[in-house]
């Protein structure tokens, strides 16, 4: 039987077990990245295992969530990844140089390599062939150690395309279509691998907007081929010798297979406040449009800026209309600058952003009150935008600049009838290069001395996995809770490397009440447990949405089902993820209510059902905890840090 691509470059990487679906296996990495918001903890991390030199292909560390610099804190991180960056051998990619993935893919991105990396939007990389993973932190850090990257082999659905984009249609309309057929929620443990003839009508930047936003509909991650459309991608980079050809063999079995046919797709719009409510731009057509974002990971590329500046040219900003534009890369930046689209984008009355994720984690341009905002990026959760009422729309580069010119959503086949015609943009054969942002390791790490801030405090130490758990149901929220609900990014997110204090931002959105409930709760010696719904950990791979609540004596969250990248996370900070065996005892539980599990650190070592007592309400029921064999022995020391120590330990004890 013939291999997907997914099955051969996974192959090509596992280190423990072997290929086989549903089961969990470790894998070589080969490129890390991280982002300066979960970087500073990652690399905190990292220090604290005592390698003295990272030992991956290539690992870079990017500073573009927390640029905008309100106090000395963001300053400080920025520093602290710069001199641990030169002490190690990590790349350092400077604020100003452009959003992680955007600049990832363009310079350092290797069809047929696997890449982690601390942010849930990594599989950006897919789009050039490579298996690119978001994990939390501390994977990415152990995997900068030289470690595994730990996952459940994934099962494989296959997504043919067929046809050719109709103009006006865009990759963005293509994967808003793929979250209307696999929603947000029930595909972990999956991955969508691209191919069929559709494929080689979508340019590199086209492909990277379709995988990175796969994890929206929570697969593992997204990939395409790597063929003649890539190596043309790579070689107008100037990096045509990173090219090797990967696809699938003919008799590749998958999965799962669907047929998706880029001639019907029509612009799409996922309304407030989940990437998986879709509708056609047409049902929302006439609707008054307030604010108009382009930029993020998802469109903020060459094509997709140089499109919307060629649909608004000789055209101003409707007058209802703040137009923000932030592109992906100062490479980007400067290639619409070679070619006419700046101009044509400050003249039709642009405010250009810095070249970072800005807008679309709220850290900027907050719209008004009950605005409504249009926004090329990937999340419209409720108040990532900064601004509470606000309700954000997801759309095209194409449906962005249609709404830019008439200030409410507009189909933009609709501008035909304007006199505007749809603008073919093609990448140049040889992008404008320019690395010189990029700070290299140093070549005397003894001589670098690790700056560290008022604002850097080391991660807290966890405790392992107690006898029993006794205490209260803290908070229970209800289904596709994402991170952002849990712990919220924008202004607060300048605390990310002091834990106590980002800490008090906990829930905040959902009831602001839970940090001082859950401080006296730990305080009283008691313990933290969190009760959610489906899909409870949606999102992003922030680490802090385990950290944070470990912090404050959270021991275990109980569900109706969880995320990858955030179960993994709680099992990194040794809280136990649990599911409900039967669905219905969810509706039986209420916040506040007494709970205890006892014997759990027995039931985890030695196997056995897993029963709570409600003894508030005086029933009991049964849960799953769904652990390898690693996972349970991670959780019972107290998580990874812990159990990485003990091994090390028991291993000189053996020398
Ligand atoms: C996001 O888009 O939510 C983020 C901000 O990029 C996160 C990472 C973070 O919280 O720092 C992500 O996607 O993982
Ligand atoms: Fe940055 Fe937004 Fe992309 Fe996250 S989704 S990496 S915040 S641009």
């Amino acid at each position: 039987m013939g291999k997907s691509i997914v099955q051969k470059i996974l192959e090509e990487h596992i280190v423990e077990g072997k290929w086989d679906p549903g089961k969990e296996i470790g894998i070589k990495i080969d490129q890390t990245l991280t982002q300066d918001a979960t970087g500073t903890m990652a690399y905190l991390q990292f220090e604290a295992m005592g390698v003295p030199r990272v030992k991956t292909e290539l690992s870079v560390s990017y500073v573009d969530h927390n640029t905008v610099q309100i106090g000395f804190e963001n300053a400080d991180d920025h520093k602290y990844l710069q001199t641990v960056a030169a002490k190690y051998g990590i790349i350092y990619s400077r604020a100003g140089n452009g959003i992680c993935h955007q600049v990832h893919l363009e310079r350092f991105g290797k069809p047929g390599k696997t890449l982690l990396g601390s942010d849930s939007h990594t599989p950006t990389g897919g789009g050039i062939g490579m298996i690119a993973i978001g994990a939390g932190g501390l994977d990415v850090a152990v995997a900068m150690a030289g470690g595994p990257f730990y996952l459940t082999c994934p099962k494989v659905i296959k997504v043919n395309l067929k046809g050719r984009l109709k103009p006006w249609c865009s990759a963005k309309d293509v994967v808003l279509k793929m979250l209307e057929i696999f929603t947000t929620k029930g595909n972990v443990g999956c991955v969508f691998e691209y191919g069929g003839p559709g494929v080689e009508t979508l340019s590199v930047p086209e492909r990277a907007t379709i995988t990175n936003m796969g994890a929206e509909c929570g697969v593992t991650t997204s990939v395409f081929p790597s063929d003649e459309i890539t190596k043309a991608f790579l070689k107008a980079q100037a990096r045509e010798k990173d090219w090797v050809e990967i696809k699938a063999d003919s008799d590749a079995e998958y999965w799962k297979e669907i047929d998706l046919d880029l001639s019907e797709i029509v612009p799409l719009t996922a309304y407030p406040h989940s990437p998986g409510n879709i509708k056609t731009v047409k049902e929302l057509e006439g609707m008054k449009v307030d604010q108009v974002c382009l930029g993020s990971c998802t469109n903020s590329s060459y094509k997709d800026l140089m499109t919307a500046a060629k649909i608004l040219k000789g055209k101003t900003v409707h007058p209802d209309v703040s137009f923000v534009v932030a592109p992906g890369s100062r490479q980007v930046l400067q290639n619409i600058t070679r070619d006419g689209g700046l101009e044509i984008l400050l003249s039709a009355g642009a405010r250009i952003a810095e070249t970072a994720c800005g807008f679309c984690i709220g850290n900027s341009q907050s719209p008004r009150t009950n605005a409504v905002s249009l926004r090329t990026s990937n999340r419209n959760f409720l108040g990532r935008s900064g601004t509470k009422s606000a309700n954000v729309y997801l759309v095209s580069p194409e449906t962005a600049a249609a709404a830019v010119i008439t200030g409410e959503m507009t189909d933009p086949r609709d501008l035909e009838k304007m006199g505007i015609k749809y603008p073919v943009v093609e990448l140049p054969e040889r992008f404008y290069i320019d690395d010189s942002m990029f700070i290299y390791p140093s070549e005397h790490p003894e001589k670098i001395e690790i700056y560290r801030g008022p604002n850097i405090g080391n991660p807290p130490a966890s405790q392992p996995l107690p006898e029993n758990i006794q205490g209260e149901v803290t908070i229970k929220v209800g289904d596709k809770i994402t991170t952002d609900h849990i712990i919220p990014a924008g202004s607060k997110m300048k605390y990310r490397s002091n834990v106590p204090k980002y800490s008090e931002f906990l829930f905040e959105v959902v009831d602001s009440t839970f940090y001082e409930r859950a401080k006296n709760i730990r305080d009283s010696g008691r313990d933290n447990i969190i009760v959610g719904g489906e899909s409870y950990g949606q999102g992003s791979s922030r680490e802090h949405a385990a950290l944070c609540p470990m912090f404050m004596g959270v021991k275990a969250v109980i569900a109706k089902s969880l995320e990858r990248i955030h179960m993994a996370n709680l099992i990194n900070f040794g809280i136990i993820p649990l599911t409900f065996k039967n669905e219905k005892d969810y509706d039986k539980i209420e916040q506040g209510d007494e709970l205890s599990i006892p014997n759990i650190r027995e039931i985890i070592e030695k196997g056995g059902i897993l029963k709570v007592k409600n003894v508030s309400k005086n029933f009991e029921f049964e849960v799953e905890y769904n652990l390898s064999d690693r996972q349970k022995e991670i959780i019972l020391a107290g998580g990874t840090l812990a159990y990485m120590k003990n091994k090390s330990e028991k291993m000189l004890k053996e020398v």
